[in-house]
């Protein structure tokens, strides 16, 4: 067998069976190998960004990474900014890049480039298959990487002479799969008397931490102690919505966090890291732990998070019914003039139980977590790595991996504009997305930093390059010219229908949603 065929076979042993690629020359025999395996589901994408999105959606709701396909240090270079994401995600992906032949590199041909460098600054693991009879134990010892726990981005690289040597054993079977590490019994001790000290506490919970489970220790930890429930403030797939516990995420400005945290003496971390502000404003504070504050961690990334917790809450004392969830409750169906409470009402009055909500709503999108609280319970996916580009594949993803469960994709126009071409995959693949465009015109939320970051603001030039209008951008055109039916709401009357027909029916619907 050739080392296309060990690799992909020994992926599919593995639980990877979803490949979101976009090739070139050096990956010719993978391809022509996925007809070999057809367990392995090809699925291309139009560009690396929506790959590599599409595989941190994926594995954000399978729990087990997909595998990406990509071509050489420039199409891996393209698919970094989503990488990046997955990588603070804690998403397990294996990144396929495919390579010149091993004696053809010393000839510095057009595509050569130092691949190990790109792949770096985003790769918990990465290895190079330098020979075809190791590719099957490489592509095994890669998923083990990337399934950690924690999990991470494990980059292979497959010279295209491993791929294409009939020299290659396999399949390898899969690596045993590490457990999470239990958290000691001193620790848990520890954090139990800082939260019955009297002193005014909050959990922090991020990661691991954000599934029901988790959410329902934690609540009975707070309920019995009186510490306040925060979440990180770009969780990677938070559960929520009636009958689950809610957490308060932190604000993304730092003003906001800083409000949230006021007071807290003990601040225990659960697969979440200390605060800290996005970005340095002149004269703010970087770090926003509160004077005074003693972190505490309960559980690092990679620890038994859920566990911790369950004992977490035995010691305080908490009953095992302790747990305080959120109650359901919709807001009203709006009607009227479209604006960002009206949309949020209108997702509120309409999500469905099961959804999956991919949300880069950025400025626009705000208001929508609120009137979603008590909506029938549903996964909430974010930006965690800030780099903007993520939503649209992140949905494709994860209508991949549950095509069974309604996505919602909430979008920014700005940021939709990156990755527009996830459409198209939606489209040919018949996936179950229900996009939503917060068309602004604008990228909002640099209008807000410019003055934030205290730079002379205002100058037309400034203003122009922070602005979306001239020409507009028609985004029912642009998903129509991919084969995704679209339509523009005028008022929230329409926006609701859009959205209920868009949950209702099956593939891919797009709704522009024009905001002042
Ligand atoms: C990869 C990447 N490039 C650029 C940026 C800088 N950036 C942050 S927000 C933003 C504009 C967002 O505009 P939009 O998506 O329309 O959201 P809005 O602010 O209008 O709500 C840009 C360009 C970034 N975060 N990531
Ligand atoms: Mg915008």
């Amino acid at each position: 067998m050739n080392g296309a065929r060990a690799l992909l076979s020994t992926l599919v042993g593995a639980g990877v069976e979803v490949c979101f690629a976009n090739p070139g020359t050096s990956e010719m025999h993978f391809v022509a190998a996925l007809d070999e395996v057809p367990a392995m589901r090809g699925v291309l994408c139009l560009f690396e960004g929506v790959a590599t999105g599409a595989a941190d959606g994926y594995a954000r709701v399978a729990g087990r990474p997909a595998t990406t396909l990509l071509h050489l240090g420039p199409g891996l270079g393209n698919g970094l900014a989503n990488l990046h994401n997955a990588r603070r995600a804690r998403t397990p992906v294996v990144n396929v890049v495919g390579d010149h032949a091993t004696y053809h590199t010393r000839y510095d041909a057009p595509l050569e480039s130092d691949i190990a460098s790109i792949a770096r600054s985003v790769s918990g693991w990465y290895r190079s298959a330098a020979r075809a009879d190791d590719v099957a134990g490489d592509a095994a010892d890669a998923v083990a990487a990337a399934m950690g726990p924690p999990g991470c981005v494990a980059t292979l690289v497959l010279p295209a002479d491993s791929s294409w040597s009939d020299s290659a054993t396999g399949p390898c079977p899969p690596r045993p799969v590490r457990r999470p590490a239990g958290v000691p019994a001193d620790t848990v001790d520890e954090v139990a008397k800082a939260l019955r000290s009297g002193e005014r506490s909050a959990l922090l919970l991020g990661g691991s931490a954000l599934r029901a489970p988790a959410l329902g220790a934690a609540s009975r930890v707070c309920v019995a102690t009186g510490a306040s429930l925060l979440g990180e403030t770009f969780p990677a797939n938070l559960e929520r919505g009636a009958g689950i516990p809610s957490v308060d995420r932190l604000g993304y400005f730092s003003e906001m966090a800083q409000a949230q945290l006021e007071g807290v003496r003990h601040l225990v971390l659960v697969d979440a890291k200390a605060p800290v502000s996005f970005f340095a404003y002149p004269g703010k504070a970087s770090d926003l732990v509160p004077p005074g504050c003693t972190v505490h961690t309960l559980a690092r990334s990679g620890d038994d998070a859920p566990a911790a917790l369950e004992a977490l809450a035995d010691a305080v004392g908490a009953p095992a019914d302790g747990a305080a969830p959120a109650p359901a409750s919709r807001p009203q169906r709006p009607s009227g003039a479209l604006s960002p409470e009206s949309l949020a009402a209108a997702i509120g009055a309409t999500l469905p139980e099961g959804a999956i909500v991919a949300d880069e709503g950025n400025t626009a999108g705000l208001f929508v977590t609120g009137a979603t609280a008590g909506a029938p319970r549903h996964d909430w996916m974010t930006l965690t790595g800030g780099a903007i580009g993520l939503g649209l594949p992140m949905a494709t993803g994860a209508a991949v991996a549950a095509p069974e469960r309604p996505v919602l994709c909430l979008q920014a126009d700005g940021s939709a504009m990156y990755t527009l071409q996830a459409l198209w995959t939606q489209a040919r693949q018949g996936l179950n997305v229900t996009t939503v465009v917060l068309a602004n015109r604008s990228y909002a939320i640099l209008n807000i930093e410019l003055h934030r970051v205290g730079a002379d603001a205002g100058g037309p030039q400034a203003r122009r390059l922070l602005d979306l209008s001239d020409p507009d951008l028609s985004f029912c055109d642009l998903a129509r010219g991919m084969g995704v039916p679209a339509r523009r709401a005028e008022n929230a009357e329409e926006l609701v229908a859009a959205l209920q027909s868009g949950f209702a029916e099956p593939g891919p619907s797009l709704v522009e949603v024009p905001l002042a």
